[in-house]
C-alpha cells in the first residue's frame, strides 16, 4: 500500500510540460506576458531588457525579429548571483552565466568557472517540493570556436574546462548540451540551460558513439553531453545533432548530404527515446538550425521544409560547429 503524506514530494502534482515557441514582438512586451520563465534573442544586441530572464545569442538568424519564449507555470520568480542570472516556476529553473574570457585567463577557465557556477545554483536552488534540481539541457555559445590547432582547438579547451566545473555528481548522467561558435569577435563564453525539480532520462542514439567516450582523436577530454533528455513531462530535448556517424564526420565538405544524415540521425534518436517520442517524430519539433555558410541557408530551409511536413518551427542561425568539417547541426525541443 502507498501512504499518501501530504507533506511529501509525492503530495506535488506532476511535472508540466515547458512552453516552448518563437514569437515576435518586443522583449519588453514578451517578458510582459504571464509565466515567462526565459526569452532568447538572437543577433546583435538591440535595446536588451534588463532582466535576469532575457538572453541574447549573437548568431546572426537568416530571418530577423524573432524569440524563442519559455513559458512555465505562475508565479515566476527570479534572481542573479554575480555573473548567474536564473528564473524560476517552483517546476522548472532557467539559467544563464556570461564568463569574460580575459577576465579569468583564457576560454577553458571560463568554462570550468560557468560549470561550477551552474552546478552550485543547481544544488542550493530549492524547487516547490523543497528539494534541490537536475540539469535537463544545457546551451554553450563561445566566439572563434574553431580556431587553434589540433588540442589547442579553442572547443577542445572548453571541453576540458567544461569537465572539470561539472559537480562530480553531475558527470554520472550528463543532459542534452549544444556547443556552437560565434563570430561577433567578442571572447565572452555564454552558457545557459534548464533544470527541473525532477530527473530526466539521458537518451543515446544507436547510430552515434556516446559523445564521453570518442576516441582520444577528438581531444584530450571528450565532450560530456547525452544525445538527448527526455523530461519528466515526456518532453524530448535534443541535442545539437550532426553528421556524424560512429564518432566520424560524414560527407565533408557537403552541407546537402549533410543535413539528410542529420535527419537520419533525428529519427534514430527518436525512436531510442520510446514509441510516444518516436511516433510524433520530428515534425512535432522546435528546431534550431546552426549553419556555417549564409548562402546555403536558401538550400537547406527548401530541403528541411520538404523533409517536414508541417513543422511546429525553425529557425536558421549563422554559426561555426565545433568540428571544422561539419557544416550544419540541429537542435530542438520536441512536445
Ligand atoms: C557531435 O556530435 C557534434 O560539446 O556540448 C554537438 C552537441 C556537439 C553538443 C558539446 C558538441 C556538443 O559531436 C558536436
Amino acid at each position: 500500500m502507498r501512504l499518501i503524506d501530504s507533506t511529501s514530494a509525492a503530495a506535488i502534482a506532476p511535472l508540466p510540460s515547458l512552453q516552448v515557441s518563437y514569437a515576435e514582438g518586443t522583449a519588453a512586451d514578451l517578458l510582459a506576458q504571464p509565466g515567462i520563465l526565459a526569452l532568447i534573442g538572437f543577433g546583435p544586441a538591440q535595446g536588451d531588457p534588463d532582466d535576469p530572464r532575457f538572453v541574447r545569442v549573437g548568431l546572426e538568424p537568416t530571418e530577423a525579429g524573432r524569440f524563442e519564449v519559455w513559458r512555465g507555470g505562475q508565479p515566476v520568480r527570479c534572481g542573479r548571483h554575480g555573473a548567474l542570472r536564473w528564473s524560476s516556476d517552483g517546476n522548472y529553473l532557467f539559467f544563464a552565466i556570461e564568463i569574460d574570457e580575459a577576465a579569468v585567463g583564457g576560454i577553458e577557465a571560463a568554462a570550468e568557472q560557468a560549470y561550477a557556477a551552474v552546478c552550485q545554483l543547481i544544488a542550493t536552488h530549492r524547487f516547490a517540493d523543497g528539494g534541490p534540481g537536475h540539469i535537463l539541457r544545457l546551451w554553450n555559445y563561445m566566439d572563434a570556436i574553431n580556431e587553434g590547432r589540433g588540442d589547442d582547438e579553442r572547443y577542445r579547451h572548453f571541453c576540458c574546462g567544461r569537465a572539470r566545473g561539472l559537480d562530480p555528481a553531475a558527470r554520472n548522467g550528463y543532459s542534452a548540451a549544444t556547443a556552437i561558435g560565434r563570430r561577433d569577435g567578442k571572447r565572452v563564453l555564454q552558457v545557459y540551460g534548464l533544470a527541473a525539480r525532477e530527473e530526466g532520462v539521458a537518451i543515446e542514439n544507436p547510430r552515434q558513439v556516446s559523445a564521453w567516450s570518442y576516441p582520444r582523436q577528438y581531444g584530450p577530454v571528450a565532450p560530456t553531453f547525452a544525445r538527448a533528455t527526455r523530461t519528466p513531462a515526456g518532453q524530448l530535448l535534443v541535442s545539437g545533432t550532426a553528421s556524424v556517424v560512429g564518432h566520424q564526420s560524414r560527407h565533408a565538405g557537403d552541407t546537402l548530404a549533410q543535413l539528410d544524415e542529420t535527419l537520419r540521425n533525428l529519427d534514430s534518436l527518436l525512436v531510442a527515446a520510446g514509441p510516444c517520442i518516436a511516433a510524433r517524430g520530428i515534425n512535432a519539433a522546435l528546431l534550431k538550425v546552426y549553419l556555417r555558410e549564409p548562402a546555403e541557408a536558401a538550400a537547406v530551409e527548401q530541403r528541411l521544409r520538404r523533409h517536414l511536413a508541417d513543422p511546429v518551427g525553425l529557425l536558421i542561425l549563422l554559426g561555426d560547429i565545433c568540428r571544422s568539417d561539419l557544416r550544419i547541426e540541429i537542435d530542438g525541443i520536441q512536445g
